[in-house]
């Protein structure tokens, strides 16, 4: 018989330490809150709602999705188009369980998800594949998402309304990232002690973090 091929996994990523994990879930429930008292957050409220006079609770809003990671590739078990050719890069085998330090540098929330945008180093950006910021972008948006830097799409999903799926936060950030490249400047609502926070239109709030916060990180494939 012939030696059987090893399964893909389902995807590749970064998986945040648990004690970090926990960390990062209490500072971003923090944020939540403040975010949910905000007079400019109760005028858009609506977007989340489908009714002004009704109020939201965001940190019920959504919902997490563990482990927290951010994804490099994901393979869908070899489905994906890519799996196989990722899965054999040397870089990719060596990297596998190996350390590294996450930067994350902003926040963002919308009615369909909330997520960390990770800054990603040189070293990191090795193990991002070909493509990646582009998959499942809108073609309206696709000369938006080529012009930004590589890498772009790199979050870690903190949690999504009910009915939602988690790629949807890559495809969010992206969004709100061309949005902010583009001629209409984002409305800076508020100072806030963690950063300064604009409101992108349809419910999509943007938190740029005064101070990146740095999260221990292990490269690892994930199967269910
Ligand atoms: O938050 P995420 O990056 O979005 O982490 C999960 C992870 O893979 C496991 O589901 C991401 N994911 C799901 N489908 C896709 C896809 N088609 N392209 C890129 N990432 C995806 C999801």
């Amino acid at each position: 018989a012939q030696p059987k091929e090893p399964a893909l996994p389902l995807f590749y990523g970064w998986f945040l330490s648990s004690e970090v994990e926990e960390k990062i879930k209490c500072s971003t429930m923090e944020f939540l809150k403040t975010l949910d008292t905000l007079e400019a957050f109760k005028k858009h409220i609506s977007e989340f709602t489908g009714d002004a006079d009704k109020e939201v609770d965001l940190e019920q809003y959504f919902l997490t999705k563990a482990p927290l990671h951010c994804t490099t590739e994901f393979c869908d078990y070899g489905k994906a188009e890519g799996a196989k050719e990722y899965a054999e890069q040397q870089v990719v085998k060596d990297s596998c369980g190996t350390a590294t330090e996450l930067s994350v540098v902003g926040l963002i929330v919308t009615p369909r998800t909330f997520g960390a945008r990770v800054s990603l180093t040189p070293e990191q950006l090795s193990l991002w594949p070909t493509g990646a910021d582009k998959v499942g972008i809108p073609p309206a948006d696709l000369p938006g998402v080529e012009a930004l830097p590589v890498g772009s799409r790199a979050h870690v999903t903190l949690g999504c309304a009910a009915g939602v799926e988690a790629v949807q936060t890559g495809i969010d950030l992206l969004e709100i990232l061309i949005l902010q490249q583009g001629e209409e400047k984002a409305v800076t609502v508020e100072e806030l002690e963690l950063g300064t926070l604009s409101y992108m239109g349809q419910g999509r709030w943007y938190l740029a973090l005064r101070e990146p916060v740095t999260c221990d990180a292990t490269f690892l494939s994930f199967s269910e």
